[in-house]
């Protein structure tokens, strides 16, 4: 049988700093219409191939995030979106959701101005401006624990804080690397280790670890490295690893409320960020992220009758 339109996936592609998003325009089964949140539920526990088909080898690779665009029931919302990786969900995505902004405009589906989009842990605002930049208002970060020590076998002591910025980050300033894109292998596989050993000290949600460094740069004030869940880093600076700096920054007092913040990534690109605090009890901020991303493909993912690899390598 023929690939069909009617089966095919619509994607449009993009970057943020580096960083790539497929935003799935159509294609995908319906989710039942209920909050973001519930429509993730139902595309996990029953149509995770849909995951698998679009970003796995052959169709897609391990850095890959996805962004389903779908219903939402939140007043003013443009849109809902379910962000996904190469090993899951995730909750939000700085940098994707960037992407589809990026997306939305390219389709013609947004102009510059404000909008608002749904997201499975909470509604982000947004200011796309004439230039392409895109501001988002994050959700709601705060620090749940600082200088966490966790004992990584066959290394030694970390120490680090676990924060909360739409995923779950343990961030760690002194880890005594260099963090050039030289060093990725051995950064990738040190910070691996770290996640295995936090999450079997008490720490299961963490799947996102972040080092800090000295940034290369004149005017930013900060270089990381992000490795994500499924065992890729971020090439970008990480909108939520970010916001969750910026949630530790409020906590220690090291940053005031609307001083903005340079976050360089490991290529040397970088976000700005600044807060305002929510609930100075609870430490709970709300982060302000500013990137650009720009469209790099359009396409319709087909699956022909008989391809092992239709719903992708798994
Ligand atoms: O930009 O928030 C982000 C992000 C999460 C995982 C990859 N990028």
């Amino acid at each position: 049988m023929e690939p069909t339109a009617a089966t095919a996936i619509h994607v449009i592609d993009s970057h943020t700093a580096g960083e790539p998003t497929r935003t799935v325009i159509s294609g995908f089964p319906e989710l039942g219409g209920g909050s973001v949140a519930s429509q993730l539920e139902i595309l996990r526990d029953e149509h995770d191939h849909y995951r698998t088909a679009v970003l796995n080898e052959p169709r897609g690779n391990d850095v890959l995030v996805g962004a389903l665009l779908c219903p939402t029931l939140e007043p003013g919302c443009l849109t809902g979106v379910i962000f996904f990786n190469n090993a899951g969900y995730l909750g939000m995505c700085g940098h994707g959701l960037i992407g589809v902004v990026a997306t939305l405009r390219y389709l013609g589906r947004l102009h510059p101005g404000a909008g608002r989009i749904d997201t499975p842990v909470g509604v982000v605002d947004f200011v796309l401006s004439p230039t392409g930049d895109v501001e988002l208002t994050n959700v709601e970060s705060r620090r749940a624990a600082k200088d966490v020590v966790v004992d990584v076998p066959g290394h030694g002591l970390v120490c680090g804080d676990v924060a909360w910025g739409g995923n779950w980050f343990f961030l760690v300033k002194d880890h005594g690397e260099s963090l050039v894109l030289s060093n990725v292998g051995r950064l990738t596989a040190l910070t691996m280790m770290i996640r295995e050993a936090l999450n079997a000290q008490g720490h299961p949600e963490v799947d996102h670890v972040e080092f800090f460094g000295p940034p290369q740069q004149p005017g930013h004030h900060s270089r990381n490295f992000v490795l994500c869940p499924g065992g890729v880093y971020d090439r970008s600076p990480c909108g939520t690893g970010t916001s969750a700096k910026l949630a530790c920054l409020a906590a220690d007092d090291a940053l005031e409320e609307g001083v903005v913040w340079h976050q360089e990534g490991i290529l040397g690109t970088h976000f700005s960020g600044s807060f305002r605090w929510i609930d100075r009890e609870r430490g709970a901020v709300r982060p302000k992220i500013v990137g650009r991303a720009f469209v790099t493909a359009e396409a319709r993912l087909l699956r022909e009758e008989g391809d092992p690899f239709a719903w992708g390598i798994c």
